[in-house]
């Protein structure tokens, strides 16, 4: 009787859901696309989970290749690229990226080793990845120059030709808990040419809708496409060092090619934004709403703009505008936890109002000056690319 009382809408929903499901455990194909491991892939169109993006397996009898390769670019400083394994996740490896370089990780048997090192390839231009393992040696060449190189012999381990590989991209297989040294796994990057153990068998995806495609040219920044936002708990964000000085948010952007929502701040308990910072491309005019008051200035062109929060006031600079408001004691609240939404509203506004999610590039989101990484966000749009922008 249950199923004859919902509507056909949530039967669907349910039917989809449980194909999702299956999908994921890999046993249905309904949400499963299958691509060619040497397309263009865009790692940042996942949300910001261990997951990989694709994944494939092989049997280890068909493996004649020991080297992997690949163009790799990005402007992401941290996040994971590639990840292999043997025996179900008991001997692993992966490749990820900290502070810009290139970290390898590898689990087996017994041990954990991790290498850092290597130039910063977080500039933006395409570069050549290659990782070959022979016998008890990982390397890891980089625009061909020997870069990381990883030794590993136990008395435990012994050469397995048998069972599967699985290969990765996007995400890992084993529980995050493994690694050696812990990081943010979301990577905002592209890969192309690749070429994985000089296998020619497909790739599974969950990835559902549009794919995200690798822009030619590319810029630093965060991009915004205008379908959704990113939050942060404040508690997460630098602190005040002193009332006066109080808090400080430094946005860089064309606001000729902005539009919708830069920023809000919810307190807690509040539906309604306390502080919310739109522009309009169109008419050209910045909008500083408090709960209490908006100010708006028309005819305004900036590109860098800066909202400082003091105790009882709020001021908003651009290159040539200022706008103010007197308000109650956020800066508390920034300290117990506010909400800090870029690119939209955290809630709906009241009936009527809609999100006006953010469209445009912000080139730089600075809080007491430091660089925001979207990617740390409590919540990120999938539509929003972290650290990079079309140029
Ligand atoms: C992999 O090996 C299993 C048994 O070990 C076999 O049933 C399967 O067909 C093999 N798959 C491929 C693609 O060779
Ligand atoms: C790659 O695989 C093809 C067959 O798929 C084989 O002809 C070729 O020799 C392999 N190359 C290497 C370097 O192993
Ligand atoms: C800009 O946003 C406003 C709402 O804030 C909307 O009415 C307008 O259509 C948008 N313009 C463009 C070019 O997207
Ligand atoms: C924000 O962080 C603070 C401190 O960790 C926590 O008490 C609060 O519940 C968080 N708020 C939300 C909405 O997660
Ligand atoms: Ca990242």
């Amino acid at each position: 009787m249950g199923l004859l009382n919902c509507t056909s809408g949530e039967l669907l929903l349910r039917l989809y859901l449980t194909f999702l499901i299956w999908g994921a455990d890999g046993q249905g194909t309904e949400t499963v696309k299958l691509v060619s491991g040497n397309e263009e892939i865009n790692l940042g169109q996942h949300q910001g989970t261990w997951a990989p993006l694709m994944q494939t397996k092989e049997n280890l009898t068909e493996i004649n290749g020991i080297k992997s390769s690949f163009l790799f670019r990005t402007f992401d400083p941290e996040g994971v690229v590639f990840y292999g394994d043997t025996l179900n996740g008991a001997d692993w490896f992966v490749l990820a990226l900290k502070d810009g370089t290139p970290e390898m990780q590898i689990g087996k048997a017994d041990i954990l080793v991790s290498m850092h090192g290597g130039p910063k390839i977080n500039d933006g231009q395409w570069h050549l990845m290659e990782i070959s393992n022979d016998g008890d040696f990982v390397r890891l060449h980089v625009d061909s120059q020997k870069e990381v190189i990883v030794g590993l012999r136990s008395k435990i381990t012994e050469s397995v030709m048998q069972g599967q590989i699985r290969l990765a991209l996007g995400g890992i297989l084993v529980s995050p808990e493994k690694l050696l040294i812990p990081f943010q796994p979301a990577m905002d990057g592209c890969i192309r040419q690749g070429n994985w153990l000089n296998l020619s068998i497909l790739w599974e995806t969950q990835q559902l809708g549009e794919r995200r495609p690798c822009h030619d040219n590319i810029q630093p920044g965060s991009y915004f496409s205008g379908a959704g936002l990113a939050t942060f708990n404040t508690t997460d964000l630098p602190a005040y060092q002193t009332a006066e000085s109080g808090i400080t948010i430094n946005i860089h952007g064309d606001s000729t090619r902005l539009n919708g929502t830069i920023l809000s701040l919810t307190t807690p308990g509040q539906d309604v934004p306390v502080i919310t910072l739109t522009v309009d491309s169109n008419m050209k005019k910045i909008t500083l709403a408090t709960l209490e008051k908006e100010s708006v200035t028309e005819s305004v062109h900036f590109t860098r703009l800066s909202l400082t929060l003091r105790k009882n006031t709020l001021l908003v600079t651009t290159d040539d505008t200022k706008l103010n408001a007197d308000v109650p004691d956020y800066l508390s609240s920034w300290r117990e936890g506010m909400m800090l939404s870029l690119g939209g509203l955290q809630k709906d506004g009241p009936p009527g109002s809609s999100n006006q999610y953010l469209k445009g590039c912000l080139e730089k989101i600075q809080v007491q000056g430091e660089d925001l990484d979207l990617d740390r966000a409590l919540y990120k749009d999938v539509s929003i690319s972290s650290h990079s922008c079309p140029a």
